[in-house]
């Protein structure tokens, strides 16, 4: 990294709006995640809710089949892949050069290309409504069903191409996770004293890298299958639905954990500071991450005990199931031991934080259970599954990156977030949660499947889908409190000073916002909490004298910073219109030009491709001709 002492000339600097579609600077790209993530998660949410509605009584007619299919695909689809990915990337965006110590991510353009990916892919799979239909096959597009015979509409083709953006957005984005954390790190900062979130952030990275081209394949192949007419998965032509099923889970398990690994990671900051003790058993905690991870590769037929497979098989992919609670329950413990006598300080993080330990371990519960053979038959396909999986997800990373945001918001905006209505927020979200997810169990032993429209009277659903309503709405007011609180605290004055939790990591020792260049300094580092040691003394010496601790250099450093970039947007617009010509560009569609009549071998140009792949060569070549920094 540059550190020698030579400021950009400001006029060179793109302000306003420009200077944020050419950010290369890792807070900014870590708030335009976060925002955007933002959005979707409450867009997730009202498809939530519409569904919530519909499922309130018997034989409700607010929408039809076809629009519930979209609905719950879409929501699926958005929560997960626009909605808790993004907030991680968000996350880890912002804090992990902070907190290792670094002035940016080791490829700052790179980081940009995975942000408007992220957002274009979003934007394709949404755009799918206006254009003949959404996608309509679930969130894991299970072939046939996907196949162009059985979800005519363009909804899967959307569904394929934008999470291939959204893939590609993921993998870069993993890279330089990967390659900031292992080769960015202060001096002193070895693996073993690395921010538990910087843990969480590179395993997770190291899961999308081993697990995201399964699923690329098999959406490629369905897109062979939809588009060219191949049959990977058509049985009548001696393809296999079960592939799907394999290349799927092989990607759709090891998901489960890169969703929840960097809010395992943001608990543990919160937890230990927020304690005021050190996190217990750091070594164990970084070991159950890497426990977790690698355990996460061996179970993935546990979502396929109903199709079918060998007793040994079954027996395998259970057995390995049960042995993910091994390092799980590790990490509850030791955060159970953190909180342990500490002395508490008890605001709207750590109360989200603490409640997380209690629902997450509930979903984690549950899981155990679905894993024994015999009883994932009985439910399965259920709302006993739905569920569980919600207690895991929205209990688990959705609160964590509740907690989060309380936590980090005045470190990225220099103002506080408000505790009454942060409270409001908690319980709210805690009670309607428990009534939505902890009654889906029950009616799902009662027989309810999942992804019906509705139900008849006589079925004995109907209160208790009423109450999970009910439920539905409280969280809903939970997300108005803390929606309202951002935008209110967002115009108060900034208040936060450096360290407001007395924090243990980097990143409370520079301004709040940091400065764009990071630290002026650095900080010697002796152990995982290098700013306690600086502030206290590595044994505590200062304790009742605490040194102050200021690295951002009050503004006055001048640190050659990489040029912002509008190269990493046009890539992505070359590979969005390549998107769309696919879909539109074969099969006589409106993007296919007629050359029939030219006398060449090829009937139909499309159009839609040749303008993308030109659009993105040029994106290329201005990437590639403009000086890194
Ligand atoms: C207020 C919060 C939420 C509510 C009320 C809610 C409600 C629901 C309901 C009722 C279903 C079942 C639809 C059906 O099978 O017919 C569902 C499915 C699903 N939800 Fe949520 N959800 C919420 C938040 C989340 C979050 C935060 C995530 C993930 C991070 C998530 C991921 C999913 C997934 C993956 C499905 C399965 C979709 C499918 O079957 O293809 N949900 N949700
Ligand atoms: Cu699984």
């Amino acid at each position: 990294m540059a550190t020698n002492v030579l400021a950009l000339p400001r006029a060179s600097q793109p302000t306003g709006l420009m200077s944020w579609i050419t950010t290369v600077d890792h807070k900014r790209i870590g708030i335009l995640y976060l925002i955007t993530a933002v959005i979707f998660f409450i867009v997730g949410g009202i498809e939530a809710l519409i569904i919530r509605t519909q499922l309130a009584a018997a034989s409700n007619t607010l929408v039809g089949p076809n629009l519930y299919n979209e609905l719950f695909t879409m929501h699926g689809t958005t929560m997960i892949f626009l909605a808790v990915m993004p907030l991680n990337s968000g996350f880890g965006n912002y804090l992990v050069p902070l907190m290792i110590g670094a002035r940016d991510m080791a490829f700052p353009r790179l980081n940009a290309l995975g942000y408007w990916l992220f957002l274009f892919g979003g934007l394709l799979l949404y755009s799918s409504f206006l254009v003949g239909g959404a996608p309509d096959a679930g969130w894991f597009g299970y072939a046939p069903l996907s196949e162009r015979a059985y979800s005519p509409t363009h909804g899967v083709d959307f569904w394929i191409l934008s999470l291939q953006l959204l893939g590609i957005s993921s993998i870069v984005g993993s890279l330089n996770f990967i390659v900031t954390i292992i080769n960015m790190r202060a001096p002193g900062m070895t693996i073993n004293r690395l921010p538990l979130l910087v843990w969480g952030t590179l395993v997770t990275s190291l899961l999308v890298i081993f697990a995201l081209p399964s699923v690329s394949v098999a959406m490629f192949l369905l897109l062979f299958d939809r588009v060219f007419s191949t049959s990977f998965y058509l049985p009548n032509n001696g393809g296999d639905p079960l592939l799907w099923q394999h290349l799927f889970w092989f990607f759709g398990h090891p998901e489960v954990y890169i969703m929840i690994m960097p809010p395992f990671g943001i608990i543990s900051e919160i937890l230990a500071t927020n304690s005021r003790k050190p996190i217990f058993g750091y070594a164990a905690m970084a070991f159950a991450f890497a426990g977790i991870s690698f355990v996460s590769f061996t179970v993935w037929a546990h979502h396929m005990f109903a199709v079918g497979m060998s007793p040994a098989a079954d027996a395998v992919f259970a057995g390995m199931s049960f042995v993910v609670a091994v390092p799980t329950g590790i990490k509850i413990f030791n955060w159970l031991a953190t909180i342990w006598r500490g002395s508490l300080r008890i605001n709207s993080a750590f109360l989200f934080a603490a409640g997380f330990i209690g629902q997450f371990t509930i979903g984690g519960l549950s899981g155990v259970i679905l894993a024994a053979v015999p009883v994932d038959w009985q439910v399965t396909d259920t709302y006993f599954v739905i569920g569980h999986f919600h207690y895991t997800l929205f209990a688990g990373a959705v609160l964590a990156l509740f907690a989060g945001t309380y936590y980090w918001f005045p470190k990225m905006t220099g103002r506080f977030l408000n505790e009454r209505l942060g409270q409001l927020h908690f319980w709210f979200t805690m009670v309607g949660m428990t009534l939505v997810f902890l009654i889906m169990h029950y009616v799902g032993v009662l027989g309810m499947p999942r992804r019906i429209y509705t139900y008849g009277a006589a079925q004995g659903w109907e209160v208790w889908n009423f109450i999970e309503t009910i439920g539905a709405y409280l969280v809903a007011f939970g997300v108005l409190f803390f929606v309202i609180n951002i935008i209110t605290s967002l115009r108060h004055k900034a208040t936060a000073t450096n360290d407001p939790w007395d924090g243990q990591t980097l990143e409370w020792a520079t301004s709040s916002p940091p400065p764009a260049y990071n630290f002026a300094s650095m900080l010697p580092v002796n152990s995982p909490r290098p700013l306690w040691d600086a502030k206290y003394g590595p044994h505590g010496e200062f304790a009742s004298n605490p040194k102050t601790v200021d690295l951002s250099g009050g503004g006055t450093a001048t640190v050659h910073l990489p040029s912002p970039s509008i190269w990493p947007l046009v890539l992505t617009i070359g590979l969005s219109i390549i998107a769309i010509g696919i879909i539109f560009g074969f099969d006589g569609g409106p993007l296919a030009l007629d050359i029939s009549g030219m006398g060449m071998a090829l009937q139909s140009l499309p159009i839609g491709l040749v303008t993308g792949i030109v659009v993105f060569f040029i994106g290329l070549i201005g990437w590639v001709s403009q000086p890194a920094s």
